[in-house]
């Protein structure tokens, strides 16, 4: 008996999953979204229906982290399945070494069309896709810019995410029929500085956010926390970031498509460059700068009025970031239920699985911060939905595997039928997603580094491990220390216990798989960092 439903497994998975007929796979990759922002991952106070829906048909990963929290490098992550020392592509705006082997490539080599339209922060011009047109570094929320695969820079009238869901269909229409595709939607939503459709502004202004229990952390104990620039208190600019007094400029003659001169070879980076540094404001067109003077316009006066300082100014700046994150989110849900609609209205979903996952958590007012970088929880989890047609016994579900953002690309080759080049250090979960029972898959840990410093944020550099239950730290450059956490009994990590003699056997035993997973991953640099005194 066991061996016929071995046999009927085996048989199903061929032909769900076989060379013949590879499913098609759609990644939506979000910039900046916290997963503690969606309602399907228990945030009760706004809805994300179409987040939601993905998940009532699909699995959720409670514990999917990632390698390296930021963007540039997350990207690179997923799309060599190799941590960041072995990719090259360790911080923002480098540029990644095409010269390599990516995910893509192999695809196309076995059967799919392959295209990344959107968000692609890699400094470099996407390779080894079939198709492209992704938006110069961070690309703009109003009338963005995109690089198309003959280098002409197109400007395309209108919202961010609503461009980039008819670009999605565009491709989706036009694409070879005949064969499957694998198609990455980088979404710019939820970057800073958080700008909303117009449709959405003052969505939340009814909500009075909590704050959160740890808005007003003292960061004792924990060196490189009380160093960063990152607080919503401090570091959050009142015009900038919260839109106030802002001058709202206009610009003429923005109307449907407007083409820009080709920009061959060098000029690329430098227009890249050119084009982030231009104002988002400046780029807007009258319709766009009125609705948005008046809409901050009132809020200005407002604010004025009421001469906050102290706490007061540092909560009122809190509700402030939380309504415009939240309604900036509002159309990325929205346009991600318009993919899974056009996925429905063109008989595809039956044979597409579909992604939904942020290139990293955020902090959404813990320990009193905006922005990401650090190891702990809200910026190292980050979300991730998987829908997988054939496997409807995993819908709705929620697994606690802890998954890495080095795992995404292994995964696709396994739904693809191919086998993982050696290069990928990462790991298919198929195998979790069929039988979530498993024994054995899970690692011992996962592995983390992050090297940006200072940027933006002045967040040290580390290196750690998380465990279902602990995370150890080593944080090097700018502050020197270890750090550990008991995820269950002190989630919010506020108490580190590096020091704590009850600890210090859990402590030698996480060093050494620590110390196992950085010879096994080849980092050398934080080898040598491990193996000084400290
Ligand atoms: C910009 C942001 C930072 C953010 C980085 C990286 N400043 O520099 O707050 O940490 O991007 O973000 S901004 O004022 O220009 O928005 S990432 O998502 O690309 O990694
Ligand atoms: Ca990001």
């Amino acid at each position: 008996m066991k061996k016929i439903l071995v046999l009927l497994f085996l048989c199903f998975h061929a032909i769900a999953f076989g060379q013949h007929k590879q499913p098609n796979i759609i990644f939506i990759l979000s910039d900046d979204h916290a997963y503690q922002a969606i309602s399907a991952y228990g945030n009760k106070l706004i809805k994300t229906p179409n987040i939601d829906r993905l998940a009532k048909s699909g699995t959720l990963f409670n514990n999917a982290i990632v390698s390296n929290a930021i963007c540039g490098p997350s990207r690179a992550a997923f799309i060599t399945g190799q941590y960041s020392h072995k990719n090259g592509y360790k911080v923002n705006d480098g540029v990644l070494d095409t010269n390599q082997r990516f995910l893509p490539q192999i695809l196309s080599e076995n059967g799919y069309q392959t295209a990344w339209i959107g968000k692609w922060h890699l400094g470099s011009l996407p390779k080894g896709f079939d198709y492209w047109n992704v938006m110069p570094v961070q690309g703009h929320y109003f009338n963005p810019d995109f690089i198309n695969q003959k280098n002409d820079t197109l400007l395309y009238h209108g919202y961010v995410t609503e461009v980039i869901t008819e670009l999605t269909k565009d491709y989706l229409n036009k694409r070879n029929p005949d064969k499957p595709f694998f198609l990455v939607v980088g979404e710019k939503a939820t970057h800073r500085e958080w700008l909303p459709d117009l449709q959405d502004l003052g969505a939340y202004d009814s909500i009075k956010f909590p704050l959160p229990t740890t808005f007003y952390d003292d960061y004792k104990g924990r060196i490189a926390a009380s160093k960063q620039l990152m607080s919503v208190g401090d570091a959050m600019t009142i015009k900038t970031d919260l839109k106030i007094n802002q001058p709202f400029g206009e610009k003429v003659n923005v109307s449907g498509r407007a083409a820009k001169p080709a920009i061959k070879g060098k000029e690329i980076e430098e227009s890249m460059i050119r084009y982030y540094q231009q104002g988002e404001y400046s780029r807007m067109d009258s319709l766009q700068s009125k609705a948005y003077r008046t809409y901050y316009g009132q809020l200005s006066k407002a604010f004025q009025e009421l001469h906050l300082t102290g706490n007061a100014l540092k909560e009122w700046k809190f509700q402030r970031y939380m309504k415009d994150y939240y309604a900036t989110a509002k159309s990325l849900d929205r346009n991600i239920g318009e993919i899974l609609d056009y996925l429905d209205r063109n008989g595809l979903s039956e044979n597409t699985i579909v992604v939904y996952a942020s290139d990293q958590g955020f902090y959404l007012g813990e320990h009193g911060w905006f922005d990401k970088r650090f190891i702990y929880e809200e910026s190292l989890r980050t979300p991730f939905i998987i829908r997988v047609p054939k496997l409807s016994a995993m819908k709705d579900k929620k697994l606690n595997q802890i998954i890495s953002n080095v795992d995404w690309a292994p995964t696709i080759l396994d739904f693809a039928g191919v086998a993982k080049p050696g290069f990928m250090q990462g790991k298919s979960f198929l195998p979790i997603l069929e039988n979530p029972e498993i024994k054995n898959w899970s690692k011992e840990g996962a592995y983390y580094h992050y090297y940006e410093y200072p940027g933006p944020h002045y967040v040290s550099p580390h290196f750690g491990i998380r465990t279902d239950r602990y995370v150890l730290a080593r944080f090097y450059t700018g502050t020197e220390a270890w750090e550990l956490y008991d995820l269950k009994k002190d989630p919010k990590e506020l108490k580190n216990i590096i020091e704590d003699k009850n600890y210090s056997a859990i402590k030698n035993d996480l060093k050494k798989k620590l110390k196992a997973l950085i010879i096994a991953y080849d980092d050398k640099e934080a080898l040598k960092v491990f193996n000084q005194n400290l």
